[in-house]
């Protein structure tokens, strides 16, 4: 069995492929992320530093615990149930979950009307330095019950793990959410899926912006063996949802799945980034179904067109398509994705005008299928089509992965570390401190800490930030990657000062006839001109020698795209590259 387990290493191999569990630690660590990047290099857990950290928690908090009692008051030395502290926590507080399993035989139903604000998440957080397991297996297998039932908003959920649903693991109804560091494995649908809480929700409330980020979900399996996905925004999702950093594999059906069908219309386009999907259709144990669809990626449904925006991501080895269109006849945004050793097509677009830019597709030992790109696409993707490109010998040898301190993916082939469709070798780029990072719970220097201390930096208590403090340098880096009329840019502003960063605005100005039109992991405004892209809750604080990164997507008027050339951090003036 699989266990995530916090400030555990542990490292399994299976059919060529490696997983290294590394701790997510409550320490401070520095990271930086390259823009553009799969991957975020973290610098290395040291455990000398770990056993320096002493839990500081949010005062605002409830405690649960495996022998909690729904009577008790939810303190540390009398710890109350999930059920019954969700319905108690304040918004800005913090349910401490300790470690251990939880055997439960219905869902923990989080209500529409419970919610927390942008400024103040409630947060569902494990122990620090602790794993709880939310085990369902107690629901009946006749029943739909799910296992975290979360139609509320402005909710936190991290560090948990949740098994054996009789229905999906996470079933995320509201909007504002942010998952964190969660896995979902063995339950009996879809591990996390994202859809409209009620057959009534009208689409003017279908979930909307919501963030899964640094989550696992493996092993799920439904009875029939044909809807079971790792992860899936579909049918009824609204827009900005968000996968970032996230791993799906050895699922019954899809490792995602943004299906969308004629009854209900079109979803809002969702970002899936830095992800990896691999061996859907084959579980752990080798059972599988002939039921199950098997794709790595599957990115529409009844030809219904969505612009998606999907890249860095990598599908591997998966029992069907690699990255599969869907009959999806958008345009979908395809960019520094890698597809390698799928059973069908490691690419299949075959309608619509998706852009594709800088993608990478290779054979070393399974399949045969060409790649089927139908769209606006260019010399800067290695496409299959019989043999392999030059960058495929980047992606030779056996996969392995493991999410870094700050919870960035670390993708290796032949133990060689992946980025964004090129190699870099596994070295680390920018700041080696030991302090500046994030901790839940915990004490920072120079960080960010929920519901606790910090020095050197700005206390955030319970999602509460106070901004623009800290600071004194700064580093913008900033990649376009365009087509004719549009583009998307990511941008990475380091923090190159002595002290932390806590809320940024980057002001930066748009060449005349460019306009954003969508952006991730910021907001910007306005649209055009002389703009400030502000963080939102989950990114406000840039740990002194850290970074951030956001993105856009935009349009411009001319033949020729030019980029923005002066940046600021909340007012200071940074250097670039
Ligand atoms: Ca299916
Ligand atoms: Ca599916």
């Amino acid at each position: 069995m699989i266990r995530h387990t916090p400030a555990v290493s542990s490292r399994r191999e299976r059919t060529g492929v490696t997983m290294k569990r590394k701790a997510f630690a409550a320490v401070a660590v520095a990271a930086l992320a390259s823009a553009g990047a799969l991957v975020a290099v973290g610098s290395p857990v040291s455990q000398a530093a770990a056993s320096t950290v002493s839990p500081a928690l949010n005062s605002n908090a409830l405690y649960v615990a495996p022998g909690g009692s729904a009577s008790a008051p939810g303190t540390q030395s009398s710890p109350t149930t999930l059920a019954n502290a969700v319905t108690k926590i304040s918004a800005g507080g913090t349910i401490y979950m300790r470690g251990g399993t939880y055997n439960l035989s219905s869902p923990i139903e989080i209500q529409a009307g419970n919610s927390g604000s942008s400024g103040a998440l409630k947060e569902i957080s494990a122990y620090p330095g602790e794993t709880p397991v939310l085990n369902f297996s107690g629901e009946d297998a006749s029943s739909s019950d799910r296992g975290i039932q979360l139609n509320g908003s402005y909710w936190h959920l991290y560090g948990l793990t949740v098994e054996h649903a009789a229905d999906n693991g996470i079933f995320v109804g509201g909007s504002h959410n942010v998952v964190e560091r969660v896995v979902t494995a063995y339950n009996r649908d879809t591990g996390l899926q994202i859809s409209r809480p009620g057959s009534s929700t009208p689409q003017s409330q279908w979930p909307a912006n919501n963030l899964i980020i640094s989550s696992e979900s493996h092993d799920n399996r439904d009875s029939t063996g044909e809807n079971a996905d790792g992860f899936a925004a579909k049918l009824t999702v609204g827009s900005g949802n968000v996968f970032r950093y996230d791993v799906s594999h050895n699922n019954v059906d899809d490792g995602w799945d943004l299906f969308t069908k004629p009854e209900t219309g079109p979803i809002g386009p969702v970002t899936i980034e830095n992800s990896l999907s691999y061996d859907q259709g084959t579980l752990s144990d080798g059972s599988g179904s002939s039921n199950g669809d098997k794709n790595g990626f599957k990115l529409g449904g009844d030809s219904i067109p969505v612009n998606h925006i999907f890249r860095n991501n990598i599908a591997y080895g998966n029992g069907a398509k690699g990255i599969d269109y869907n009959s999806n006849p958008g345009t979908i945004t395809v960019s520094n994705n890698v597809s390698v050793n799928n059973s069908q097509s490691n690419f299949y677009f075959a309608a619509g005008t998706s852009v594709f830019r800088n993608n990478t597709s290779c054979r070393f030992s399974s399949g045969s299928a060409n790649d089927k790109i139908v769209g606006n696409t260019d010399g800067s993707n290695q496409f299959w089509s019989g043999s392999n490109g030059s960058r495929c010998s980047n992606y030779n040898g056996g996969l392995g992965w493991h999410f870094a301190s700050d919870g960035s993916l670390v993708v290796t082939f032949g133990g060689t570390q992946v980025t964004g469709g090129t190699t870099t070798g596994g070295t680390t780029t920018g700041g080696s401190t030991t302090s500046g990072g994030t901790t839940t719970g915990g004490t920072t220097t120079g960080g960010t800490t929920t519901g606790g201390t910090t020095t050197g930096g700005t206390t955030t208590s319970g999602g509460t930030t106070t901004g623009g403090t800290g600071g004194s340098g700064c580093k913008v880096t900033y990649t376009p990657s365009t087509w004719p009329g549009g583009f998307t840019a990511n941008v990475t502003v380091a923090n190159t000062g002595s002290t932390a960063v806590n809320g940024w605005k980057v002001g930066f100005t748009l060449p005349s006839g460019q306009a954003v039109t969508s952006a991730w992991s910021a907001t910007i405004s306005p649209t055009s001109g002389s703009v400030t892209a502000t963080n939102v809750d989950y990114n406000a604080q840039i740990p002194a020698g850290g970074s951030q990164s956001f993105g856009f997507q935009g349009t411009y008027t001319g033949s020729t795209y030019t980029q923005p050339t002066k940046f600021t951090l909340n007012g200071t003036a940074c250097t670039t590259g």
